[in-house]
């Protein structure tokens, strides 16, 4: 009698192999992850060439760097620089003020990452008439030796003052509704800085700045401001007590901020950050003054309430001092060392008309 096989019951086969495949997707895997670092899957090969930061194109590189010698007073830990003013919040983020600053330095690192700025402003109906000094002063002031896009958005592209401007600089235009409101016209430019990061922004800009075009430039505005996500300290209330700010006070809105909240009262006119970060600012900002609408209330201070709003909840990166905002027929208090980004009168019945 033939001596019963040994036959192997089901599955025995992959069993044995179990621990090989296991092993070798470790294997695998762990390759795979080393490239990239970062975390996730490639989309395609060559991303992890291209980004690995230890690859040897990388090591060279670092191996190759050429260190700038830079002199400047070294900083002291024991010497504070400004004593007058608060330069730092409580969660961190510096407030910029004159003297806070070496505006060398600062240039010297952002210009190793060649990026570029979009300074959004809105010139809709009579306001088109602002733009002129506004890009005038700009070109001056506004992040020299940067690249600047200027997006003017407005519903009389053919009123925007044609000007040259040096290489990386330019204007560009984007037409929008001339809303017959004005609230509409202050409000909804939320909603057009959401709309055009998606469109313009992401693959245009690094960062982005929305300011007020009833301005003029008077000093330097640069990098220093630059930052994920950033506000500016509104003039007219930088000595008030929070329950004396003109947040919108009504809960039914979803600006609403209780007397007890608040950290400090930002204005309207100079906001910014990375393209993303603005993204879902005036994303969120609009929705919540849509549902606001939904419900047949405006906050008292349109946008500038609920932007408020949102950078309580979402804590601001840097803020600015109000030497990035301030009023011209105001005088200046002795810790305004500049004025950067000043006010332009207006006669409000003739402009507004
Ligand atoms: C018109 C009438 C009353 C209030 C605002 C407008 C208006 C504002 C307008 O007709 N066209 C226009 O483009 N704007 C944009 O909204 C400008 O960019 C302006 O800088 C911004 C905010 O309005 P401001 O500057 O009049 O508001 P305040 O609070 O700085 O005086
Ligand atoms: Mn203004």
């Amino acid at each position: 009698m033939a001596p019963a096989r040994h036959i192997a019951p089901v599955g025995t086969t992959l069993k044995r192999w179990l621990p090989v495949i296991f092993v070798g997707l470790m294997f695998f895997t762990g390759l795979a992850w080393n490239n990239f670092p970062e975390g996730g899957w490639p989309r395609c090969a060559s991303y992890g060439v291209i980004d690995n930061p230890l690859d040897d194109n990388y090591m060279d590189h670092v191996m190759n760097v050429q260190l700038p010698r830079m002199n400047y007073a070294q900083p002291k830990v024991l010497n504070p620089v400004r004593t007058d003013v608060l330069t730092m919040t409580p969660w961190f983020a510096p407030i910029v003020w004159e003297g806070s600053f070496n505006r060398d330095i600062l240039n010297e690192q952002y210009k190793k990452r060649n990026i570029s700025i979009g300074l959004t402003v809105f010139a809709v109906k009579k306001y088109v008439v602002f733009l002129q000094r506004f890009i005038e002063t700009a070109e001056k002031f506004f992040m020299v030796g940067q690249r600047v896009n200027y997006y003017v958005f407005t519903d009389l592209p053919e009123q925007v003052p044609k000007m040259t401007l040096p290489d990386g600089r330019q204007v560009v235009t984007i037409q929008v509704p001339g809303y017959k409101r004005w609230q509409e016209v202050s409000m909804r430019r939320m909603e057009m800085i959401h709309d055009a990061s998606m469109r313009n922004f992401v693959y245009e800009v690094d960062y982005i700045v929305a300011v007020d075009v009833d301005m003029q430039f008077t000093d330097e505005v640069g990098v220093e401001i630059l930052g994920d996500v950033f506000g500016t300290l509104h003039p007219g209330f930088y000595e008030t007590e929070r329950q004396h700010f003109t947040y919108e006070r009504r809960a039914s809105s979803q600006a609403y901020i209780p007397e007890d909240e608040g950290d400090f009262y930002y204005a309207g006119g100079f906001f910014g950050g990375t393209v993303k970060e603005v993204f879902m600012l005036t994303g969120h900002c609009h929705s919540a003054m849509m549902a606001d609408r939904d419900r047949g209330i405006e906050a008292i201070w349109h946008d500038e309430s609920h932007l408020n709003k949102y950078l309580l909840n979402h804590k601001p990166t840097k803020i600015l001092s109000p030497e990035y905002l301030w009023d011209c027929n105001t005088r200046s208090p002795p810790f305004l060392l500049k004025r950067r980004f000043l006010t332009v009168s207006k006669n409000h019945t003739q402009i507004r008309s």
